[in-house]
């Protein structure tokens, strides 16, 4: 289909771009670092959401090598931002397809080396329902990512099974709440006792935690308060190119 089509010569014309959003840590109010989202532009079709694409790519294989693209460009750029803020990190998200393609601990470990980007400061965010496809499978490697020295964060979080025993069995260091339990928190929403269970549950297994999508000052006092630990939204700063990213120096 017309999409596909254009979306195989994606990579080799050029046509992918990195954005950048600021992933805050909530006591300091400072970017802790950055999630990398694949952008699209085609020539004629301009920008394709990601939301048409990343299926697309995912179905057809194609978000293996773009997959690695994203890595290899993301962890560079980080190298390079490092040198004045030597404790960012970067997020990249991996599909499910990417985790199941043999060779991914040693494409990581070969991006860490020749990039010379320390393994904590690489953020790996699988999510919770692409896990489910092959759970067994999905576990080795992420073991094996994990003996890498990487943090692994599940994606998305609340929106699949969620439940404390397949939390425990992830080897993750990171939980990331989705935004749709961020919305109308610090106003007695319904989500906030939602959250807060989120909350009591990554702390009891030693989790960090990433809100999602946290657009108002509200959101992010009662996040504070309530012991998250980064947030991540439009409050903080859009996804936006290399060149115009809020960087670190800039506290609020
Ligand atoms: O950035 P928003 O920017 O619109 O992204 C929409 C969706 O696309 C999100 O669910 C996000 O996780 C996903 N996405 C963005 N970039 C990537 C990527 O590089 N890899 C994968 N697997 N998903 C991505
Ligand atoms: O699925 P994932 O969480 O990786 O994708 C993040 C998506 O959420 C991106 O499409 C990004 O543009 C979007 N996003 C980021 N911050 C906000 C926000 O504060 N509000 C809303 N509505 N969307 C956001
Ligand atoms: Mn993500
Ligand atoms: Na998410």
């Amino acid at each position: 289909m017309a999409l596909e089509q254009a979306l195989r010569g994606a990579l080799a014309n050029g046509e992918l771009d990195v954005h950048y959003q600021p992933i805050i840590d909530l006591r300091t109010g400072r970017v802790d670092g950055y999630e990398a989202l694949m952008r699209w532009t085609h020539p004629s079709l301009g920008a394709v959401s990601p939301v048409d694409f990343i299926p697309v790519a995912e179905d057809t294989g194609l978000i293996v090598p773009a997959g690695a693209w994203l890595l290899e460009e993301a962890a560079t750029r980080l190298v390079h931002w490092r040198t004045t803020d030597a404790t960012l990190h970067v997020s990249v998200n991996l599909a499910v397809r990417q985790l199941l393609e043999p060779g991914l601990p040693d494409r990581v470990r070969d991006i860490l080396a020749r990039t010379g980007l320390p393994p904590a400061g690489l953020w790996l965010e699988v999510t919770e329902s692409g896990l489910m496809t092959d759970l067994d499978t999905c576990l080795d490697v992420l073991y094996q990512l994990r003996a890498l020295g990487v943090t692994l964060c599940i994606d998305d979080f609340g929106t699949g099974y969620s439940s404390l025993s397949y939390l425990q069995r992830l080897p993750v260091a990171i939980v990331k709440v989705d935004r749709a339990f961020i919305a109308g928190v610090g106003e007695g929403g319904a989500n906030e006792s939602i959250v807060r269970a989120v909350l009591a549950m990554s702390q009891a297994l030693g989790h960090r935690v990433v809100a999602e999508g946290v657009e108002t000052a509200v959101q992010r006092d009662w996040l504070h308060a309530s012991g998250c630990d980064f947030g991540q939204g439009w409050l903080f700063g859009r996804p936006q190119p290399a060149d115009a990213v809020r960087r670190p120096a800039e506290v609020r």
